[in-house]
């Protein structure tokens, strides 16, 4: 079966997906379109875990994370970059300019500079007042699934059938300073092989760094499991080494070649998007815990 056009992208993020499946139908190469999907994210102020409107850390600095990978198995990341929006783009400066994989802080944002990416607050009057509202009792408790919005990873098979990926996050609000998570570590947040598929994560980073989260679907896969299989075997793998599991959240998608899909979470809450023959649809992943 050859499959493509597909799209699916991490919580409901409607907008993007559909961008992205639309880039797709209209013939654009994968990584053009995960890109311009997840972009619909990091511009839209009323998602508080991507790009401009992110919750800052807790010295109130907004810090975003970001990758892509393309179908040749290149890679680009960003880490800790201050006063841009786009860093998805910017991971793939990274991978297509630079000698380098992964760029962070002011090296990454003088690449920005250079590149003519406009540089702008990423701080909302709303983040920033949320900020404060927080600062009055400073406990650091991430939520478990944040209205279905949150981290934005995106997987996109072309009308050649080639795969590409992106993850783009401010990380988990109210982060100390200086902390990185697993959403721009290729692997973890982010992983693909053209020849077999790709998946991408969302939820507590540490968790998903400490098991590889979406190196180990892909290699799953590559044995033999279904897309559903892998990612129900990556969050066991995750719950069965941290008995607090209870109290975080970690959900997977992933896509083979053969454009089969499939996603599992810890909580119940996640859902993803997937567009496919010009439509858009949410589903259901497998939960651990309702
Ligand atoms: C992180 N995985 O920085 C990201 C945040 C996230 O749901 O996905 N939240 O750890």
């Amino acid at each position: 079966k050859k499959s493509g056009p597909i799209a699916i992208c991490t919580w409901g993020f409607v907008d993007a997906n559909k961008t992205a499946g639309q880039f797709l139908d209209a013939g654009k190469p994968a990584l053009d379109a995960v890109i311009a999907g997840v972009q619909v994210e990091e511009d839209d102020i009323r998602n508080t875990t991507v790009g401009k409107g992110g919750a800052p850390d807790r010295s109130g600095e907004v810090t975003l994370d970001a990758c892509v990978m393309n179908p040749d198995g290149d890679c680009g990341a960003v880490v800790y970059v201050k006063d841009y929006a786009h860093v998805a783009q910017l991971a793939r400066i990274v991978m297509e300019e630079t000698p380098h994989v992964m760029l962070a802080g002011e090296g990454a944002e003088e690449l920005a500079e250079r590149y003519g990416f406009k540089k702008e607050t990423l701080l909302t009057e709303q983040s920033e007042k949320a900020y404060k509202e927080w600062l009055k009792s400073p406990e650091y408790k991430p939520i478990i699934n944040i209205e279905n919005h949150d981290t934005i990873g995106l997987l996109a098979i072309d009308k050649f059938g080639d795969i590409a990926g992106a993850c783009t996050t401010s990380g988990l609000s109210y982060k100390m300073k200086g902390r990185v998570g697993d959403s721009a570590i290729i692997g973890s947040g982010l992983f693909l092989d053209n020849e077999i598929g790709g998946a991408v994560a969302t939820g507590m980073g540490e968790e998903i760094m400490k098991t590889v989260g979406s190196f180990l679907i892909v290699e799953l896969m590559r044995q033999g499991k279904t897309p559903q299989e892998a990612c129900d075997e990556a969050v066991k793998r995750v719950i069965e080494r941290n008995p607090n599991y209870k109290n975080f959240q970690v959900a997977y998608i992933a896509l083979d070649k053969q454009g089969n899909t499939g996603g599992a979470c810890i909580h119940k809450g996640f859902t993803y998007e997937k567009y496919e023959n010009e439509e858009n649809t949410r589903v259901q992943p497998s939960h651990i815990l309702n």
